[in-house]
């Protein structure tokens, strides 16, 4: 359950609020020619709709399920198996965000939900799975709220409801046997595997016996034997209760850590000579077991965890550094986050804004991207993962791997250089000098093309060229006012 098993590529994208025929589109257009390895999709079940005062259709309403049923603002079941298949076709995978942690909060009764199912919120009531209270933990729970009032207490963190949530016990047979159909209902669409959202507020054995009660994947699309790969959501940045570790006998584990390492280095609050060691070195999970990101869904916008640290495409040319040393760097298997635009509104410090949803038309139905003629996005979706200077740093990575970092070189302040084996060669320079170096590149003489001024056209390069001489090193230049702080080079770049 490590396993992705990717085929077209080792970098997954995260394509939030996307509908499921944006989706089958992308992987056909844009993520297999680029060599993305799969796309994590936005819960696909059921859920709450929420107008409640100013807030209209929150992003966040998909975390408050109503039922199992395939049937939200992203598509119907036919839309979501079409996607399957489609992007199965070209080789990109389908990891599904799951949120079996919890059902709604507090509603009034008669709240419309995405597909018309019911709930009642007191009478802990879901019939369109079904679900009733015996299916519920707070017998389970010893706070005096009944919610999550500290996180040093591992009972609570898992037994309590999480912002007043009706929370499931997954340790009634019952309740593993519905998230285990629904989860097995994806397996047959041909899914690859699972985002398992809030993994932290539930027990890992509970986990583990779900997991492990899954079909194999669909033999079609994954051969015979496959299992579902995992990676559940594990907020662990340290001092609390419960620890990332006693999630991964069950698959990969989210490393929040390393979005917000990253980000305190690129913002000048660390030195990029200390990366030199990045990765289990910084107290970070092994490799072997974590799913990595710059950002995420939440703490883009102030949840979840890293603060005011995290990099987002607001500081662009960061993020960009950051997402090419996370591309280049050989360290856990990578996620790229792809936004959509939302006007932010700063009060004491909160973003009063963190709510909105995905653009939408006057019904607040998601209006899909439109498409620039330099792949860019328009509609109000930001799509990171076409951003020239990050999906050629996902080629980086698909022509790298397998490779480790070797002959690393820093000026013992914000100018760093690494090879991965013989096959490519990245330097970063945030100091607020240029870098002006002659450095050991490691790759047989001749001329490069810089993947992240240009690209390589035919045979000649739209960016800046490097000169490899007989001994693997390069004059190596990056100016300060240079658009990007990175060259990248590899044996695919080679004129
Ligand atoms: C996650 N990981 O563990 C998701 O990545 C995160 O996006 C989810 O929270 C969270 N777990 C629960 O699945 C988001 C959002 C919350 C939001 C919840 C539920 O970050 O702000 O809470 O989804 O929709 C919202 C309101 C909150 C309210 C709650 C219940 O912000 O004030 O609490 O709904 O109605 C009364
Ligand atoms: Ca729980």
């Amino acid at each position: 359950q490590l396993d992705p098993h990717v085929t077209n590529g080792q970098v997954i994208v995260h394509l939030f609020e996307w509908r499921w025929a944006d989706i089958a589109a992308e992987c056909e257009n844009f993520l297999g020619p680029k060599g993305y390895g799969g796309v994590q999709v936005s819960p696909p079940s059921e859920n709450v709709i929420v107008y409640q005062d100013e807030k209209s259709r929150p992003w966040w309403e998909r975390y408050q399920p109503v039922s199992y049923n395939i049937i939200t603002r992203s598509g119907d079941e036919a839309a979501f198996k079409d996607m399957v298949n489609r992007c199965n076709n070209v080789g990109v995978r389908i990891y599904v965000d799951c949120v079996f942690n919890q059902m709604t909060g507090w509603w009034p009764d008669g709240t419309p939900t995405t597909g018309g199912s019911t709930f009642n919120y007191g009478a802990q009531s879901y019939p369109g799975v079904p679900y009733s209270t015996f299916d519920f933990n707070d017998a389970n729970c010893n706070s005096a709220s009944g919610g999550i009032e500290t996180y040093n207490d591992a009972n609570q963190v898992r037994n309590c409801k999480l912002e007043g949530m009706n929370d499931l016990n997954q340790g009634t047979d019952y309740v593993r046997g519905e998230i285990r159909d629904y989860l097995n209902k994806l397996i047959s669409f041909g899914v690859g595997g699972f985002r398992v959202d809030a993994s932290k507020h539930m027990w890992p054995g509970d986990l583990k016996a779900i997991f492990d009660s899954l079909d194999d994947l669909s033999q079609e699309h994954f051969g015979s034997g496959a299992r579902a790969f995992v990676y559940q959501e594990v907020i662990d940045l340290g001092g609390e209760a419960v620890s990332s570790l006693e999630y991964i006998d069950n698959g990969r584990v989210t490393e929040f850590k390393y979005g917000k390492f990253l980000g305190e280095a690129f913002r000048g609050q660390n030195q990029l000579k200390w990366l030199v060691n990045f990765g289990e070195g910084w107290g970070m999970i092994d490799r072997a077991y974590s799913l990595i990101f710059i950002d995420n869904h939440d703490n883009q916008r102030g949840h979840g965890a890293g603060g005011d640290m995290i990099l987002t495409f607001r500081v662009s040319k960061w993020y960009k550094m950051a997402t090419a040393f996370m591309l280049a760097h050989p360290y856990g298997f990578t996620r790229v986050m792809s936004s959509y635009y939302w006007d932010q509104n700063f009060v004491n410090g909160q973003d009063l804004n963190d709510w909105v949803g995905p653009p939408h038309d006057d019904s607040y139905n998601i209006v899909g991207p439109t498409f620039n003629a330099d792949d860019s996005c328009g509609n109000g979706w930001v799509c990171e993962h076409r951003w020239r200077q990050i999906y050629d740093m996902v080629e980086f990575r698909n022509v790298a791997h397998g490779t480790d970092m070797n002959d690393w070189w820093d000026n013992d302040s914000n100018q760093i250089s690494f090879c991965r084996g013989n096959k490519g060669f990245i330097a970063i320079n945030n100091d607020s000098w240029d870098l002006k170096e002659t450095l050991q590149t490691c790759l047989t003489a001749g001329t490069y093309c810089d993947v992240i001024s240009g690209a390589k056209n035919g045979g000649s390069c739209t960016g800046k060229t490097v000169t490899v001489n007989g001994d693997g090193t390069a004059y190596i230049e990056i100016t300060t006012s240079e658009d990007d702080g990175v060259l990248a080079i590899h044996v695919d770049s080679k004129l």
